[in-house]
């Protein structure tokens, strides 16, 4: 009989030979944490190696993906697509083993996991999404959505501010299913973090309203266990084990010490540690007992087949849920959707009201959360001002987890991080607001989203030094250039409601990727479009105005700007050409036709006008070209008034374009 320990130990020993391999790795949590993943992954993990894909399956997230190895090592002792060459080629160009966990490489990761901290966010989204799902779709004995989501976390993942942000909400909200196992090994890169890590833990987390469960021996199989019981009979809040463990566990000089956290033990070394763990094995052999006892298929097939079963009753009693629930986890659009959202344009269009883009937005998602149930709205404390609520959310709370809206708080980098994890779970599309200046503190979530083509959608609202009174550290300056050079993101900023019913159309129907909304708290009018026009939104960038006889001039603007370029057009004479641009990556994107149509190449004289940073206009109106931009930061005051000392004048636009063009037809 295989012992736990000896099936710790073949995650110890794949791990230290890969990085050794590779020459390049982090053996240390792995080796340390090996005894907590058998617990875990052994028996008590919901899952199915051979479908990694089951909806139902218990999430699992490394947040301290450093130790990457660990995640292969079960994945590949499991039974799941991950091969022992896979392990061989850990670390390579083009493998399944990346330095980071990376979700879309490798079958079993549930998200890409490396800036510390985030990955716990994931999972607390994931566990919302969780039980959100079941509370909208569980029926009396049909319990469909019914899963946990595991999260191991280092001493790294502690200290990242972002914890807070998550697990304080994550506490509020009693997130039951979610369980956290700390690594509490003592050691960072830097060393003992008694220096730099001496809080409470436990104590932090009871006061966030978790269950905390302290003093665990990570090397003790059965004290793992009994706190994992502990953990999975609690439900009304989220759990955390604290577990003692020594990294770099079994090597025998270096065990303990930082030099395991980020480099391969070396030879000597590990030939110590086969010697002192009785692992008389070769690198990468994994004699077939061990190899069977830690096998997952069989169980896997099983627990998902009875599942399987249990959904067929299901879908007999409640025939509408079901196909629901399952058209909403393959992310099929919902019948009719693309429809509503067509005839929603017109209508706007028709109406051409004036109102601010966040209004629009609010507009936008009275249509979309119709038609998308599977919205999960949400706000940092800003709702009333990024207009993210609508008539039909309600918020989702510990009492009424069915809810389509969340009230993150004010932790934009949770939020983004969590509706990440919401993404990836599945079933639900996530959208969160803030203003546009603060997506800077949920910077790295948004990153993130993107590297992992998920299907995000941020409100940010207040989008230029517009918004007036609040002053500098509130408008936003470089942000538009820095959403913009994120790539896989797609950035909009709206000049009226009917752009903002597009890019709203086209971020709920994009499959792979997520957007950014950015939109102006000031009023816009709406600009006279033909039908050929509205359609045209969706490119990216398009002729708003077009010019009669000879092309003599250019004017590319965005958001609030374009009433500005249509009205300087209409001074400049007929020559002048207006290019409404709300999308550049979506213009980008198109056919180089599209592109020259739009912006012939024979045509120099170009000017480009946005209340935003500068530089990236250059690649439209080229050197030659002027751009009418914000270089510098803004200043408080009402928000017309800041616009004009800022020159976001008509006066001002025309002399700049009359001292460097001539336009006369
Ligand atoms: C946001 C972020 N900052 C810094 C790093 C670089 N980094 C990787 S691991 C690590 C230390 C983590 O310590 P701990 O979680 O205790 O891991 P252990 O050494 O115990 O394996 C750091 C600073 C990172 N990956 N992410
Ligand atoms: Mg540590």
């Amino acid at each position: 009989m295989t012992d736990p320990r000896t099936r710790a130990n073949a995650i110890r020993f794949l791990s230290m030979d890969a990085v050794q391999k590779a020459n390049s790795g982090h053996p240390g949590a792995p080796m340390g944490m090996a005894d907590i993943a058998e617990v875990l992954w052994h028996q008590t993990l919901r899952h199915n190696p051979v479908n990694p894909g089951w909806w139902n399956r218990d999430r699992f997230v490394l947040s301290n993906g450093h130790g990457s190895m660990l995640i292969y090592s079960l994945l590949h002792l499991t039974g799941y697509d991950v091969t022992i060459e896979d392990l061989k080629a850990f670390r390579q160009l083009h493998s399944r083993t990346p330095g980071h966990p990376e979700f879309g490489y490798t079958a079993g990761v549930e998200t890409t996991t490396g800036p510390l901290g985030q990955g716990l966010a994931n999972a607390v989204g994931m566990a919302l999404a969780e039980r959100t799902l079941a509370a909208q779709f569980n029926r009396d004995q049909f319990s469909v959505m019914d899963h946990f989501t595991y999260c191991f976390v280092g001493d790294g993942c502690l200290m990242e501010g972002v914890s807070h942000e998550a697990c304080s909400l994550a506490g509020t909200l009693g997130l039951g299913k979610l369980i956290v196992f700390y690594d509490d090994n003592g050691i960072s890169i830097d060393g003992d973090v008694s220096g730099w890590f001496a809080d409470d833990t436990a104590t932090r987390f009871e006061a966030y309203g978790w269950q905390v469960i302290r003093h665990v021996d990570g090397h003790d199989s059965e004290e793992v266990q009994q706190a994992l019981a502990t953990a999975r009979n609690t439900l009304d809040r989220p759990t955390l084990i604290c577990c003692r463990t020594t990294i770099g566990f079994g090597a025998p000089k270096l065990a303990g010490s930082e030099k395991t956290h980020g480099a391969p033990l070396g030879d000597a070394e590990i030939q110590a540690t086969r010697e002192a763990l009785h692992w008389p094995y070769a690198p990468f052999e994994i004699p077939e007992e061990i190899r069977s006892s830690w096998d997952g298929r069989a169980r896997g097939a099983a627990i998902e087949s009875e599942w399987d079963a249990m959904f067929a009753a299901y879908a007999k009693a409640h025939p509408a849920l079901a196909a629901e629930l399952s058209r909403r986890m393959t992310g099929a659009l919902p019948a009719d959707a693309m429809a509503s959202l067509e005839t929603a344009i017109r209508d706007t269009q028709a109406a051409a009201p004036k109102v601010a883009t966040r209004k629009a937005s609010q507009d936008a998602i009275e249509v979309v959360a119709r038609v998308f149930p599977e919205v999960l709205g949400g706000s940092a404390d800003l709702g009333h001002s990024n207009l993210t609520v609508w008539s039909g959310s309600h918020a989702n709370t510990a009492l009424q987890p069915d809810g389509n809206y969340v009230h993150y708080g004010v932790r934009e980098f949770a939020m983004c991080a969590m509706m990440n994890g919401v993404a990836l779970h599945g079933g639900l599309i996530p959208f969160g607001g803030t203003f546009l200046i603060f997506m800077e503190y949920a910077r790295n979530a948004i990153r993130m989203a993107a590297l992992m083509r998920q299907r995000v959608i941020y409100v940010l609202t207040h989008d230029s030094i517009g918004l007036g009174e609040d002053g500098p550290t509130h408008q936003p300056i470089e942000q538009l250039a820095s959403l913009r050079s994120t790539p896989g993101l797609d950035t909009w900023r709206p000049c009226d409601a009917t752009e903002t019913f597009v890019a709203w159309r086209e971020a709920i129907a994009r499959h792979d990727g997520p957007t950014a909304l950015c939109l102006s708290r000031q009023g816009l009018p709406t600009m006279p479009r033909s039908d050929a026009q509205v359609q045209a939104i969706a490119q990216g960038g398009y002729v708003l105005r077009a010019e009669q006889g000879r092309l003599t001039l250019i004017l590319i603007a965005t958001g609030s700007e374009v009433e500005l370029a249509m009205a300087a057009a209409d001074q400049l004479g007929t020559g002048v050409r207006v290019v409404s641009m709300p999308s550049t990556s979506r213009f980008d994107a198109q056919p180089a036709a599209y592109r020259d149509a739009v912006l012939p190449a024979s045509c120099r004289a170009r000017v480009a006008i946005e209340a935003g940073h500068p530089d990236g206009w250059y690649k439209y109106v080229g050197l030659d070209g002027a751009v009418i931009g914000m270089p510098r930061f803004g200043e408080s005051g009402p928000g017309p008034e800041v616009m004009a000392h800022f020159g976001f004048t008509l006066a001002h636009v025309l002399s700049v374009v009359r001292a460097q063009f001539d336009v006369s037809a």
